[in-house]
């Protein structure tokens, strides 16, 4: 196993890798940018570096400045975590060149899988089964015309190097055609320095489902079941539980099979999620791969028994797996809500800023990881997320019922967060049934604001407070939606 690893990221990601690294006697190096100096993945690593002003570009996506650390430091493998350079192939090839592992999947298989067309190819080849639409991109608008004219309306415009949603188009009548081509070339151009695009048929209210898979270097490979990731907003996602309300038995072993198999078409190695979208009729359709360890991956621990990042760094370090597919158990049921620094009433805008008070929940079946502590200051120039709260149980009420719970003993002031949206959602009739959908934000949640009353008692709570002379909760009314204002702020106040 290797004696040193650094991890090429920030925030809460960075922090749960470094505490695996501890537990498996790895010494941690964590890198970081200016305004990162006092985040919490800093204190939490063995030895820090700094690599850069704010930034991304100079910081934590400067390939060249983090290898040189990685030699000055003397690690022998590097952990991406997710987002910045987690599936960056020249990232990859650039340890790979400098003799340090990466740790994730060869070089070659990330290019491979984020070429769109290529893999939705390598996928059809292998009787995986594909959203019906083009194999080829082109930048022919004729040709674009035609196919989808043969497909017949709506279709799904994609960037050929896309993914995540950017450059995507969807196209209900033909007469729509040439300038939603013309359109989403230039911007595949602009957003990815490549022009071509294909067709797809549009599905109507599918799920996100996708699937956690896991593969050594001698070619085994199994899957750890599915994630639900319906529930998102500008393809961002917020919410995700396992097991999915939609599969049953059946169709759960068939998705896994067909992941397992993507996972073997590809080469791949390491730990990866094969993405589906799900038809309510009981389709899935293989989306893409995330070459990475996803924001979501505990739901998948906490119902599976694992630790994903002790099996990333063995397969890292050239161990075969040490899972059996046949051993593995789906257990009770995990859900994950994401906690970010944005207002929810204002279109998600994000809200970085000074953390006043901060308390985790804590009990039975909850976990956190987080990225932050009380007095931080939550920088603007990255991904405003702060943490995310991950609770188990028996089954899929009670899971929902502590999360319930848990979100509400979350105390963050100082800043915004959407903890009081999510407690809306997660009590909601259309999630409590488990009927969740990539446009279910959207179609029930759309000009959300804070409850009147909930704001109203935090006002009036403040207002008592002050007129008997107590000491003055750091709640501010502005903080939308934060959860029962009223209840005993005790070890709160400041
Ligand atoms: C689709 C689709 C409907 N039909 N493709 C969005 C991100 C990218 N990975 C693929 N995406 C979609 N592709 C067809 N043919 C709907 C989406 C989509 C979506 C997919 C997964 C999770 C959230 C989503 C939100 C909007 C649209």
């Amino acid at each position: 196993m290797f004696k040193k690893v650094l991890i090429a990221n920030r925030s809460e990601i960075a922090v749960r890798i470094m505490r695996t690294c501890r537990e498996m006697g790895i010494q941690t190096v964590a890198v970081y940018s200016e305004p990162d100096r006092k985040a919490l993945h800093v204190v939490e690593a063995e030895e820090a570096f700094s690599i850069g002003p704010a930034e991304p570009s100079e910081s934590y996506l400067n390939i060249e400045r983090i290898i040189d650390v990685a030699k000055a430091a003397g690690v022998e493998a590097i952990h991406p975590g997710y987002g910045f350079l987690a599936e960056h192939p020249l990232f990859a090839r650039a340890c790979e060149d400098s003799g340090i592992v990466f740790i994730g999947p060869p070089s070659q298989v990330i290019e491979n899988l984020g070429n769109k067309t290529l893999a939705r190819t390598m996928m059809s080849r292998a009787e995986v089964p594909v959203i019906p639409g083009m194999l080829e991109a082109t930048t022919d608008t004729t040709l674009l015309q035609k196919e989808a004219d043969a497909m017949g309306y709506p279709i799904i415009i994609k960037a050929a190097a896309g993914g995540g949603g950017k450059g995507m188009r969807v196209v209900s009548a033909s007469s729509e055609m040439p300038d939603a081509c013309v359109s989403a070339i230039s911007e595949a151009e602009k957003a990815f320095g490549d022009p071509s695009i294909y067709v797809e048929k549009c599905l109507e209210r599918p799920r996100h489902v996708e699937i956690q898979i896991l593969a050594d270097s001698n070619g085994n490979a199994i899957h750890l079941f599915e994630r639900e990731c319906s529930i998102q907003r500008r393809h961002q996602k917020i919410i995700e539980e396992t097991p999915s309300p939609a599969l049953s038995p059946e169709l759960r072993e068939r998705m896994g099979e067909a992941a397992v198999k993507v996972a073997k078409t590809s080469g791949y190695v390491n730990a990866g999620t094969v993405e589906f979208l799900l038809e309510p009729s009981g389709n899935f359709y293989f989306l893409e791969v995330n070459t990475r360890l996803q924001v979501e991956h505990p739901i998948t621990e906490l119902t599976t028994g694992t630790d994903l990042v002790r099996h990333q760094l063995e397969i890292a370090a050239g161990s075969p797996l040490s899972l059996r597919q046949e051993e593995l158990l789906q257990r009770g049921h995990a859900i994950e809500c994401r906690i970010y620094a944005e207002d929810p009433a204002a279109d998600f805008f994000p809200s970085p800023g000074k953390i006043i008070g901060y308390q985790e929940p804590t009990g039975p079946g909850v976990r956190v990881d987080s990225g932050v502590y009380e007095g931080y200051e939550v920088p603007m120039h990255y991904d405003p997320i702060l943490s995310k709260l991950i609770v188990a149980a028996e089954n899929r009420e009670l899971a929902r019922r502590r999360m319930i719970r848990a979100l509400e003993d979350y105390r963050i002031t100082g800043i915004t967060t959407i903890i009081g949206f999510l407690l809306d959602v997660i009590r909601s009739v259309p999630f409590s049934r488990g009927d969740t959908f990539i446009d279910f934000v959207q179609t029930h949640f759309s000009g959300w604001k804070p409850d009147k009353d909930l704001v109203r008692a935090a006002a009036a709570a403040y207002l008592v407070d002050e007129m008997l002379g107590a000491p003055q909760p750091q709640v501010t009314v502005s903080q939308a939606g934060y959860p029962t204002p009223w209840q005993s702020l005790g070890a709160w106040t400041l």
